[in-house]
């Protein structure tokens, strides 16, 4: 089956997505997530000058290889813009394979380990009322693990509180958005917030909650060692990464699951975190870290460690890759949890998808490939529209991690 096109379609029914399609000389075709959110003209670029033309003529059968092509043939390995382009081949081959055999990608992979894939979904509000407000509506939607962020007294602008209440979308206007962090202010309150949550509603529910990279190692570790009465599902991103040794120190102060991994597009990336047993649950997921053909390695070396998978899965994330991503949970051993972040009405329109929600699960049905098409001519009707994530500063003007 050789491959005939290849072409990169950007749709904004809200927010941007890119998507690549595949096309080949035997009528099926495959679609794979592109997305990165803020960049994603870089993406395009990579894929429309540097990968399409390398794809076409051949055999779209050959996942494995091609995904060594563009690894290894492009000399310069790995970051984020590359990655992204790989995943999007990668999944759009994984999905034309799935059509062509007439089975989901999970079939592929080894087949279901499990019935259904456990999500988290995400509360959040202005204050702590909101917060616990908006955590009871998502128990009443059937929720089992809920995601709490809110507000906090005398922060401008804390991370994961939205505009919407289900569809949160922090990218906004072509120049970034600025907000204020205050450490002291965060680590005071987020104990707070979690003992209202579990005053009102118990231990039955699991909670998770996203640091977004604010804390140094030893605030992190303060924190986590706070949160520990409210026994929280995972602490996320609860320290800059790059320097993987610093989740040891992490590690000696608190017994609070930690997860990270959200931005990492490599094994390399998380390969000390996963052998060292510094992290729980990995987040590295399908769009930006390589496609099921490298995540597949991510998670065979986080199952030697008990580490578990939990891939990012926020509105950034199209459709596709959802349905690429809950292939992956369904068969995936050590599976542990999913984001999502439910999309709006007007994209999942652009993207139809077989997966759906019901009681705390996404469910998948036996549709072949990844599950998930995209309605080309809906998404011609929202163009691209320039959109950055926003940053953080320090009261006193310094730049900070947003
Ligand atoms: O594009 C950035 C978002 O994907 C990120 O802020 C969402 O941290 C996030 C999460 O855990 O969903
Ligand atoms: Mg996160």
């Amino acid at each position: 089956m050789k491959i005939t096109a290849a072409r990169v379609i950007v749709t904004c029914p809200g927010r941007n997505f890119v998507t690549l399609k595949i096309e080949t000389d035997q009528g099926v075709y495959g679609i794979g997530d592109a997305t990165l959110n803020g960049r994603e003209k870089a993406v395009v670029a990579y894929l429309e000058d540097h990968v399409v033309p390398l794809l076409i003529g051949r055999d779209a059968s050959r996942i494995e290889d091609i995904w060594q092509l563009l690894y290894r043939g492009a000399y310069w390995r790995r970051g984020p813009i590359t990655m992204s382009a790989i995943s999007a081949v990668d999944v759009a081959l994984w999905d034309i394979k799935g059509k062509a055999a007439g089975m989901p990608v999970y079939q592929l992979l080894g087949g279901a380990s499990r019935d259904k894939v456990l999500v988290y979904g995400h509360a959040n509000g202005a204050d702590i009322e909101e917060t616990a407000d908006a955590v009871g509506r998502y128990i009443d939607l059937g929720y089992k693990a809920i995601r709490a962020q809110s507000g906090i007294p005398g922060v401008k602008g804390a991370y994961g509180v939205g505009r919407g209440d289900l569809y949160y979308e922090p990218a906004d206007d072509a120049l970034p958005t600025e907000t204020l962090w205050n450490t002291s202010a965060y680590l005071d309150f987020a104990p707070k917030l979690f003992a209202r949550i579990r005053d009102e509603y118990g231990m039955g529910v699991e909670l998770l909650h996203d640091v977004h990279h604010r804390l140094t190692p030893i605030e992190a570790g303060r924190l986590g060692k706070s949160l520990e009465p409210y026994r929280l599902f995972w602490m996320e991103d609860c320290t800059p990464a790059e320097n993987q040794e610093a989740l040891r120190l992490v590690r000696q102060h608190t017994v609070t699951p930690l997860a990270i991994g959200e931005i990492f597009n490599s094994i390399h990336d998380c390969r000390q975190l996963i052998s060292e047993q510094l992290i729980d649950y990995i987040r590295a997921t399908i769009v930006h870290a390589g496609g099921i053909t490298h995540l597949r390695q991510i998670a065979g070396l986080a199952a030697l460690y008990q580490v578990r998978t939990g891939f990012h899965g926020a509105t950034d994330l199209s459709p596709a890759c959802m349905g690429a991503a809950l292939n992956f949970d369904m068969w995936v051993p050590n599976f542990g949890i999913q984001e999502y972040m439910r999309h709006t009405p007007e994209t999942d329109a652009v993207f139809p998808h077989s997966y759906h929600f019901d009681d705390g699960y996404l469910h998948l049905d036996d549709t072949p490939g990844i599950g998930v098409d995209i309605d080309e001519q809906l998404a011609a009707k929202y163009p691209y529209s320039p959109k950055q994530l926003p940053i953080a500063r320090l009261e006193d003007g310094t730049m900070w991690n947003w």
